[in-house]
């Protein structure tokens, strides 16, 4: 598979949080404080969230978080059973979506925006796998509002890393990371105030 040029944009400050069967960066200024402010209150103002539920022998259990999903036309993402059509781009997201293309040289065709109402809300431990994200997926994921901690466990069940994200950061996952690494955002009862993350992610709809 073709690989796409990584961080076509100079290093600036972005960290390497893992470089082990696979790579994550973090760059915690990727956006600044005026930007990353209005595009909150615009995602949290006029974003159709979505209470979406895992179904289990029998029983809807609703995901602890809201979802939306966005991209081209056929960028469709089934994951836990669920099929994700995506709604057409927002002048807002294009332009995030373009700005990474320049920063990191992929061209992504989706995105999945994930609202964390409160520190309730949180995903737990999983892969981005699904086959229509091809092998090795580069996948952005930009955060918006409270800082969250992220973490990474080594599969099959090894050591693990964490780092908070903050409101504006962007933290890339690419090569291995997604066959060799988990990743969650535990819970934070703490935590009072919502976070939105969007990752953005390249589908193969025939993959
Ligand atoms: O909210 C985050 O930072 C992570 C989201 C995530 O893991 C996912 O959408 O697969």
């Amino acid at each position: 598979m073709h690989q796409p040029l990584l961080f076509a944009e100079p290093a600036g400050a972005r960290r390497v949080v893992l470089d082990e069967h696979g790579l994550v960066t973090y760059d915690r200024d990727f956006l600044d404080a005026a930007t990353a402010d209005e595009l909150l209150r615009e995602l949290l103002g006029a974003v159709p969230w979505k209470q979406e539920h895992l179904r289990l022998y029998g029983r809807a259990i609703p995901f602890p978080r809201l979802t939306a999903w966005y991209g081209d036309s056929g960028a469709v993402y089934t994951y836990s059973g669920i099929v994700n059509v995506p709604r057409a781009w927002t002048a807002g997201l294009a332009r995030l979506r373009d700005r990474l293309h320049v920063a990191l040289g992929v061209r992504f065709n989706s995105a999945l925006l994930n609202l964390y109402r409160t520190g309730s809300d949180g995903m737990g431990w999983h892969a981005d796998d699904e086959p229509e994200l091809g092998e090795r997926p580069v996948i952005a994921s930009l955060s918006l509002g409270a800082t969250r901690r992220f973490e990474l466990r080594r599969l099959p069940k090894g050591d693990t890393r964490g780092l908070a994200l903050e409101h504006g950061s962007l933290l890339v996952m690419s090569g291995e990371t997604q066959s060799c690494w988990k990743h969650q955002v535990p819970k934070e009862t703490t935590v009072r105030a919502p976070r939105v993350n969007l990752t953005f992610r390249v589908i193969d709809p025939r993959g």
